[in-house]
């Protein structure tokens, strides 16, 4: 059994759609193990996407990450961390496939539903950015 951390978008929140994502998670074998919504500082959503620091979309992806509320979600499951990848779909919603939570529900490349961990090295750090050990495990 592996864990990754998933974060449903502003988006995703905004629109109404977190418990149709989070059902359709479910349906695709995974296990909630950690839950929580809070709004990003500018701070917090700058260190998240700090790999992206140097990209041009950083300061719009800073923006759109703090505009409302996000989910982070525990997830559990095998391959969690390549099962989640495969069930969000591409980055840029134009080329996710169909039936994808980012095809279902995201309307861009940047407001595309769904954050996923792309390692496990990366997922215990992200994990670890939102939930304590004591959280994770008291989800058990
Ligand atoms: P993924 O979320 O699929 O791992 P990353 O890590 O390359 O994709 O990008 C992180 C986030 O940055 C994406 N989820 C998306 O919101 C935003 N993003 C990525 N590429 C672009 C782009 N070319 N233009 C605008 N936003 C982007």
């Amino acid at each position: 059994m592996q864990t990754t951390l998933a974060i449903l978008k502003p988006d995703t929140v905004a629109a109404g759609n977190a418990g149709k994502v989070l059902a359709h998670l479910e349906k695709e074998g995974f296990t909630i193990r950690g839950l929580k919504v809070l709004h990003l500082t500018e701070a917090q959503a700058q260190s998240f996407y700090e790999v992206h620091k140097e990209r041009p979309f950083y300061g719009s992806l800073v923006e759109f990450m703090t505009s409302g509320p996000v989910v982070p979600v525990a997830l559990e499951r095998e391959e969690a961390v390549t099962q989640l990848r495969k069930v969000m779909g591409a980055t840029d919603v134009a080329k996710a496939e169909e039936g994808t939570i980012r095809k279902l529900y995201g309307t861009s490349i940047e407001r595309n539903a769904i954050h996923g961990s792309d390692s496990p090295e990366n997922a215990a750090l992200e994990l670890s950015f939102f939930f304590s050990r004591a959280e994770l495990l008291a989800a058990r």
